[in-house]
């Protein structure tokens, strides 16, 4: 297929619920749509899951506009690939950037499924009819408010809860939801919020049978998680430490953590986050999809990716109306009782309501 036309539309939408990391609060979604046309007018999306500020990650919107306009967009731009596993060797010549060329990797996929009329499931190779949900459930103001979202959310059947954690607001709110829910499937992400000074407190956590925590110590590391993981029972996801396989890999070797949350944005595409699976199959690492407050276009592609077969627990894919009063696609995503059923339409299987421009 030859990539003849790409179109970057440039979105804002306000969530219906402000969402509080230990890093931030975001409401407004300010981010990028990616449309890739072929030589025969077929179209593919993609979604770039960068903020606009940069809090997770470094890239930001501004950023990913900077790197597609500037790079990633000349690279591809009137090449004829066979397939979207061409688009990240195209890539590579270009450091890091990784959420910038998921956009257009991830537009790729679905044009290629689309031009075969199979599903993006199918090409990704994914079996599954229906996927498994959890929720991931931001910081709040106070444990009262909190214990009533735990509550609404597991009325809703979603199959795990994961709570945001952050230092002063950990052990003990933890204690409050364990005393209400005693089997609730429960996580908690720490979005970096920890260093190797807080291991008293972190071995605190294993007596209320986490299923994990995610990403608690640096962005960027993975020797101090090693050194955790060895000090504490509750398993290690890692989140923002992982870009690659090769990271992957390292974090494995180590002993770093014993779950990987795969994140199509953070690894730079559905490319690199499949072999992050194979790798994590063939290692006895479980995986699940982790969530960035996407829209309806990343949305579907994470319930494709979530149909791979190591994609052992649930995502934090939840249904569009827990973000958005109206979702850009149709049909929206909908969660029913802890499951999104699998569309089996070609590409994404969904239609963008979205026309505007981004210019
Ligand atoms: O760490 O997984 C994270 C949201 C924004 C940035 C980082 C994270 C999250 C979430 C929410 O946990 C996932 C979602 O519901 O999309
Ligand atoms: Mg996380």
């Amino acid at each position: 297929m030859k990539i003849e036309k790409i179109t970057l539309r440039r979105m804002n939408m306000t969530m219906k619920h402000p969402f509080t990391t230990s890093f931030g609060t975001i409401q407004q979604k300010d981010f990028l749509l990616a449309t890739v046309q072929d030589e025969q007018d077929n179209e593919g999306w993609g979604e770039s899951v960068a903020f606009t500020y940069p809090w997770y990650s470094e890239e930001t919107t501004e950023t990913t506009i900077h790197m597609l306009r500037d790079f990633l967009i000349p690279a591809v731009l009137g090449k004829t690939i066979e397939h979207p596993d061409e688009v990240s060797e195209l890539f590579a010549p270009i450091r890091k950037n990784n959420m910038a060329k998921a956009t257009i990797e991830g537009a790729v996929w679905d044009l290629y499924a689309k031009r075969r009329n199979i599903s993006l499931t199918e090409a990704l190779g994914g079996k599954r009819d229906r996927i498994e949900v959890g929720i991931s459930i931001g910081i709040e103001k106070n444990v009262e408010d909190l214990l009533a979202n735990v509550r609404g959310f597991i009325d809703e059947g979603y199959k795990r809860i994961k709570i945001k954690i952050k230092p002063g607001q950990d052990v003990e709110v933890i204690r409050a939801i364990r005393q209400q829910f005693p089997k609730v499937p429960l996580m908690a992400d720490a979005n970096s919020a920890y260093t190797l000074d807080d291991v008293e407190l972190l071995k605190e956590l294993d007596q209320f049978n986490l299923m994990m925590i995610e990403q608690p110590l640096a962005s960027d590391d993975i020797i101090d998680h090693a050194t955790l993981q060895k000090q504490i029972q509750t398993p290690i996801c890692l989140d923002e430490s992982i870009h690659s396989l090769e990271d992957t890999r390292k974090a494995v070797e180590l002993g770093s953590c014993k779950i990987i949350n795969i994140k199509v944005g953070r690894v730079g595409g559905l490319t690199e986050a499949k072999k992050i699976h194979d790798y994590c199959a063939e290692k006895g690492i479980d995986v699940w999809c982790g969530g960035m407050l996407e829209s309806g276009i990343g949305r579907a592609q994470n319930i494709a990716l979530t149909t791979l077969h190591n994609f052992t627990l649930p995502g934090d894919t939840a249904g569009s109306s827990r973000y958005w009063d109206q979702d850009i696609i149709t049909p929206e995503v909908v969660a029913e009782n802890g499951y999104i059923t699998v569309p089996h339409e070609s590409g994404i299987s969904i239609y963008s309501r979205y026309d505007g421009v981004y210019s």
